[in-house]
């Protein structure tokens, strides 16, 4: 078995960058337990990302974003395109199961040795999914894949933290996810830069393209006019469109010089958001743990303590914050 063999935060970031199978399949699965050997490893490696171009794929469950993943796959890589794949979508056929007799036929995939599929949604992640997902992303990059989906089940904001890295988002939506465009529309889902309705030889598909494009029209502000594509996955139908869409967004990124800023953007969101998920955490921690300071929340409670006073001395407590920084415009 591999597992025999020792691996070091040298010899994993080094078989990282060789494409090591081994290496890099131990190396997410390092990731995905919270192992400190990860951090490592990805802080090793991350001078050597950026060239993978990252595709997120959100949308509703079943609405075939893992089916419509392996159709772009087996398109890009008559291209000799590489290609990584990180699903954070518990109910994916990428997981075991569908091995046995999908007829999507990943296995198909599996074998290629320039496809690299993993699965999350199984684990602890001790840091979360999203954190887990980043890392995930940046050890294939590494790893030289040309191309790496990111796909993520959701239908509203949830799934924004880790759809927030890639650099193209696809939504897949298909006749039914009503409740996806409603979001759409109320503007409590971002918009993508590209969109399927899948299962397009269902009867509703076009009438839902039309909704959807009306509701798109509204926002003529954009430089980028999200194109809508009717695909059917599981024939392939439209997929080499699809990829011409996503293709063509990039495209757009590259030339009005988009793609630096908006990648600059996404990475401080996730250190951000990665931050103060910590911070957070941290803070729930101290309160619990310390008598203290939950005496102070009895004494607001009590009526003894306003809200704000409380607030000020768990900051300075807990993060050694003083009045300066208690968000107060003192101008
Ligand atoms: N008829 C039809 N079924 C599809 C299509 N795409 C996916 N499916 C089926 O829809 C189900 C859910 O697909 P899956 O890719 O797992 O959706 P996900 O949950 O969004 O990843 C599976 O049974 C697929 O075989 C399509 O274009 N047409
Ligand atoms: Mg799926």
């Amino acid at each position: 078995m591999a597992g025999r063999r020792d691996w070091t935060r040298e010899n994993l970031a080094a078989g990282v960058r060789d494409g090591d199978r081994r290496a890099l399949a131990r190396t997410i699965s390092l990731v995905e337990d919270g192992d400190p050997l990860a951090y490592g490893v990805v802080a090793d490696l991350y001078p050597q990302t950026g060239s993978a171009y990252s595709v997120g794929v959100t949308g509703p469950p079943g609405v075939g974003k893992s089916s419509l993943v392996s159709a772009l796959i087996r398109h890009v890589r008559e291209g000799g395109v590489t290609v990584g794949v990180v699903s954070v979508d518990p109910s994916s056929p990428f997981s075991h199961g569908a091995l046995l007799g999908d007829r999507i036929r990943l296995s198909d995939h599996f074998l290629d040795p320039e496809v690299f599929i993993r699965s999350m949604g199984t684990r602890g992640h001790l840091g979360g999914l999203a954190e887990a997902a980043l890392q995930a992303l940046l050890v294939l990059d590494a790893a030289g894949k040309d191309v790496v989906f990111l796909e993520t089940v959701g239908a509203g904001q949830s799934e924004v933290e880790v759809i927030g890295i890639a650099d193209t988002v696809l939504l897949v939506l298909m006749p039914g996810s009503g409740d996806a465009v409603q979001a759409l529309k109320a503007g409590i889902m971002e918009i993508p830069d590209v969109i399927a309705i899948n299962k397009m030889d269902h009867p509703a598909a076009k009438t839902m393209m039309s909704e959807v494009r009306s509701i798109l029209s509204l926002d003529r502000e954009r430089s980028w006019r999200p194109p809508i594509v009717l695909t059917d996955a599981t024939r392939g139908e439209n997929v080499p469109e699809l990829w011409a869409r996503i293709d063509e967004h990039r495209a757009h990124l590259e030339q009005e010089g988009q793609l630096e800023e908006r990648r600059r953007k996404n990475l401080a969101g996730e250190v951000f958001a990665v931050a103060s998920g910590r911070a957070k955490a941290h803070l729930e921690r101290a309160v619990a743990g310390d008598p203290e300071l939950r005496r102070l929340l009895d004494e607001v409670q009590r009526r003894e303590l306003d809200p704000l006073s409380a607030v000020r001395e768990i900051m300075e407590k807990v993060f050694h914050l003083g009045d300066a920084t208690d968000g107060t415009d003192t101008r």
